[in-house]
């Protein structure tokens, strides 16, 4: 039966409603306790309305091709979709690619109902004609349902209709009203930054899954005002931890033009406020850090070991394949405070693996690498990234793109863990290829840099284990501090983009702006599809 209590309270309690400006949803029930609906908007392998009831205790589901309208003259085609789980009402978010139904989902309009002509909906449903009064933030007035038969599918087809009455509108186009009216945004704005996940493997009260755990909430003002109080060492507590920091006023990035040289005290402070964006992309993983214990201006070398002096609330994760001499420990980034920690230790770059601890040989990211040469322009590696999106556009595969905070771009695809490295190497190795023939002017397929003649390299060998690239977010070891930076594909037409046009002055400003474009690779598993040839014999150089 109908549930009386607030019906946003899930919602409620799992969005933080100050961070985001949205409207807090207007689902209560009618004075009478009537039953509720929603519609989503939801991206699967086609696009489609689901237009969901209450009643008796379930929602009763129609998935509408070209969404409900107010148009007293359409008939809408709308297929009779298995019942939904109350707790589906609010839904907006990711439902992983391979589930029922993968993609992006928006609640596009919710509200309440009444019933029409029958005191008995369930019957009205099975006897194929229900008659609705809708109450909600765009659909408004009666609506009726009718069975016609049985589709192509072997499901019910029903025609949905608006009556002739004071909320007809004659040409109303759902379309015209593309956003969501819990968040206000759109189905790609929710792809891109999903707060949760729909997992239809879970018991349906749990299978709302946030993206990102609640602990990751950043420091308050009273802890970064802690933070910049601490003299040239001392112990902040921050993240329910009392973290000791040293040679907080050192100067850890040299100064550049538009900005001045950047302390350990603020990157420390950038760590802690940029950990609960960047952690779902290091949990879970080895990381090898990039360590400048003398700053970005001396030279930096890389260190994986964790040392003995870390301490024990760090994960970590003992590598069982390593040869006698090589790394056995690493650092497993999975709270906030670790990364901290790393940022104090003068680790200045964060590399997770592309592969989880759980199966270090079974990659579940491609990365590929666009790295200029000597001679190679910023309009060429933006050339080089957009052949990138159109080659990922045409295979139907998800990529998403960060600058590299240095002069490139690289570019992150997630996959389904079970390929080997070698399997992601190849292919990454035949897509490169296949792009590089477009425009050979620009590409150099030598190893090493000075026989590459100033060219580009597509570089697809970081596709093994061990081999890593900087993480998005992750600061890069030069002059202003600068941060590789996730954008959206269209970005790469914007004339003011740079590869190092973000700080970590900058970058936390960008986020609250834009959102994370690079969520996506959080929530989707894919296959990589078969690539129908390579262009050359392929023929390893180097070593
Ligand atoms: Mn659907």
């Amino acid at each position: 039966m109908a549930t009386r209590s607030d019906p946003l309270a899930a919602y409620h309690r799992k969005r933080d409603f100050a961070r985001t400006p949205e409207p807090a949803g207007d689902t209560a029930p009618g004075p009478d306790g009537s039953p509720r609906f929603v519609v989503q908007r939801h991206r699967a392998r086609r696009l489609h309305y689901d237009l969901r009831l209450e009643i008796a205790g379930v929602l009763v589901s129609w998935a509408v091709p070209r969404g409900p309208t107010l148009d007293p003259h359409a008939r809408r085609m709308a297929v009779h979709v298995e019942d939904h789980p109350i707790e589906y009402l609010n839904f907006e978010g990711v439902i992983p690619a391979g589930q029922y139904g993968g993609g992006d989902v928006i609640v596009w309009d919710i509200g309440h109902w009444d019933p029409h002509g029958t005191d008995d909906p369930a019957a009205a449903v099975a006897a194929g004609e229900l008659h609705a009064e809708l109450f909600g933030q765009r659909l408004r007035g009666r609506f009726v349902f009718i069975r016609r038969g049985a589709g192509n599918s072997g499901r019910e087809e029903w025609l949905l209709l608006h009556k002739r009455d004071e909320y007809a509108v004659q040409g109303w186009d759902p379309e015209d009203h593309p956003t969501s009216v819990l968040s206000g945004r759109t189905n790609d704005e929710v792809r891109a930054d999903p707060e949760f996940t729909w997992r239809s493997d879970l018991p349906p009260d749990r299978a709302a899954v946030p993206v990102r755990a609640p602990e990751e909430a950043p420091p308050g003002e009273d802890e970064l005002t802690a933070l910049a109080s601490l003299g040239e060492s001392g112990t902040w507590e921050v993240f329910g931890r009392g973290l000791r920091l040293t040679n907080l006023n050192k100067e850890l990035f040299p100064a550049r033009p538009d900005s001045p040289a950047v302390t350990k005290r603020e990157l420390i402070r950038y760590a802690a406020r940029i950990a609960g964006t960047v952690l779902p992309y290091l949990r879970g993983r080895a990381l090898n850090m990039h360590r400048y214990p003398d700053g970005a201006g001396a030279k930096g070398f890389w260190h994986k070991q964790l040392p003995d002096h870390a301490p024990e609330w760090i994960a970590r994760w003992r590598n069982p394949d390593g040869d006698p001499g090589e790394t056995a420990t690493y650092a497993v980034v999975d709270s906030p405070a670790t990364l901290v920690w790393l940022a104090n230790f003068g680790a200045l770059e964060w590399h997770p693996w592309t592969s989880a601890t759980a199966a270090p040989d079974r990659p579940d990211y491609v990365l590929l690498d666009i790295d200029p040469g000597l001679d190679t322009t910023w309009e060429d590696v933006r050339l080089l990234a957009g052949l990138h999106r159109d080659a990922l556009a045409h295979l139907n595969v998800l990529g998403r793109a960060k600058v590299s905070g240095r002069r490139g771009v690289q570019i992150w695809i997630p996959i389904t863990a079970g390929p080997s490295f070698s399997d992601t190497r190849s292919w990454a190795e035949a897509l490169s290829r296949n792009i590089g023939a477009v425009v050979p002017e620009l590409v150099s397929w030598k190893w090493e840099k000075r026989e590459r003649a100033g060219l580009a390299r597509l570089d697809y060998t970081q596709n093994a284990v061990n081999k890593t690239l900087v993480a998005p977010y992750s600061p890069r070891a030069a002059a202003g501090a600068p941060v590789s930076v996730p954008i959206e594909w269209a970005e790469l037409d914007d004339p003011e983009l740079r590869p190092d046009r973000w700080t970590i002055r900058t970058v936390l400003d960008r986020l609250a702006q834009h959102g994370d474009p690079f969520r996506a690779v959080l929530t989707t598993s894919q296959a990589l599809p078969r690539l129908s040839s390579t262009p050359e014999p392929v023929r390893r150089e180097g070593k």
